[in-house]
């Protein structure tokens, strides 16, 4: 059997993923991707990034940003992320990020830049602010993932583009300067994988959307999360059943069924001659359940700031750790002096 390349001294892969805080975390990045995160870190060598440095290629308030950083750490731990057996740790407290990333745009092809769907949808987004960051967005991202010499990334679908950039980068550089870097997987769930906005179902739920009503955070309290489903654009017809021309009614199935664990198909059966507003009603519940403990322990966690900055500090060391032993390994193929 060939040799696995990257392996943790305890002989496991490694995984390491991220989410921006450009807004508040939805049940799409929790569906799509935390909860991924929860179900593996014993599987893997797991890091967890709050991705502060990629939110800024959108205008940040910086009030707003440091308090929304120490918000998604708690909220990382809240959904179930283990402290002691992961390393979760701020994106920005560790500078071989940016180090790494000015390295690799240097083997990044303009042309594979501009195919990039995230950068075409955010610059027709923010016309006025479309910045370098913006552009290079998927180097950075692609740093991330190789310092950490992660086998498997778990994202969501909008994500599965970015990963392919990575792998490209990671073999060329290989090819290049011989083998440095591991070449990482996507994981990407089954169901969930696009949670689409409420109101345009045929929208993905994105956290920085200006309609709240598209948009179920984690942190939303009940009473809200059953507005918003209540309030949900369903489609034509009356018929509960996944499908092409059925949209609204596909996105609260899918719902539904990654949080309550029922396939599609049996959802289907239990929703036979009900009407649309019985299904609006339960998959609010199913939320609601799933996130209460999640608000529990958060509310918990934010009254110990103390805590969070000690593990969070803890955290970016072990991450530096990690980091820092790539980078001397691309140092050395660069032809960089040892620091
Ligand atoms: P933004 O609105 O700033 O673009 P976002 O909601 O797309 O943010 P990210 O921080 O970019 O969130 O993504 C974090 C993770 O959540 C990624 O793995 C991404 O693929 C996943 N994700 C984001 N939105 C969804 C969604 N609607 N359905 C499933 N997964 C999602
Ligand atoms: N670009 C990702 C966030 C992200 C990420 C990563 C995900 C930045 N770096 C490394 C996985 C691995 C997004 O979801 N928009």
């Amino acid at each position: 059997m060939a040799k696995i390349f990257g392996l943790g001294p305890n002989g496991k892969k490694n995984t390491l993923s991220g989410s921006a805080p450009s807004g508040d975390l939805t049940i799409g990045n929790y569906i799509g991707a935390v909860r991924t995160w929860d179900e593996i870190q014993e599987e893997y060598n797991s890091y967890f990034m709050v991705v502060d440095l990629h939110s800024i290629t959108t205008r940040q308030d910086p009030k707003v940003l440091h308090e929304r950083s120490l918000s998604f750490y708690a909220q990382y731990l809240a959904c179930g992320l283990d402290p002691e057996k992961n390393v979760i740790f701020l994106q920005s407290h560790v500078a071989e990020h940016a180090e790494l990333a000015w390295i690799l745009s240097c083997f990044t092809p303009f042309g594979d830049l501009s195919r990039m769907t995230q950068f075409k949808d955010k610059s027709a987004k923010h016309p006025k602010n479309v910045n370098a960051g913006l552009f290079t967005y998927p180097v950075l991202m692609a740093a991330d993932i190789l310092l950490y010499d992660a086998h498997v990334v778990p994202v969501g679908e909008d994500q599965k583009q970015h990963l392919e950039l990575t792998r490209d980068i990671a073999q060329r550089f290989n090819n290049d300067r011989g083998e440095t870097f591991v070449v990482p997987e996507p994981m990407i769930p089954k169901v969930g994988a696009r949670v689409m906005a409420l109101q345009e179902p045929t929208r993905k739920m994105d956290k920085s959307d200006p309609n709240p009503a598209n948009t179920v955070f984690l942190l939303d309290t009940p009473k809200a999360i059953e507005k918003k489903f209540k309030s949900a654009t369903t489609d034509s017809g009356s018929e509960i059943r996944f499908a092409d021309d059925k949209p609204g009614v596909s996105n609260l199935l899918q719902i539904h069924s990654s949080l309550s664990g029922q396939s599609i198909a049996e959802l289907e059966t239990h929703f036979q001659g009900k009407m649309y507003g019985h299904l609006k009603v339960e998959v609010a519940e199913v939320v609601t359940e799933r996130l209460k403990p999640v608000r529990e322990k958060y509310e918990q966690l934010m009254n110990d700031r103390d805590y969070l900055q000690t593990v969070m500090r803890k955290s970016a060391g072990r991450a530096r750790e990690h980091a820092g032993r790539t980078l001397a390994r691309v140092f050395e193929k660069m032809g960089f002096l040892a620091k």
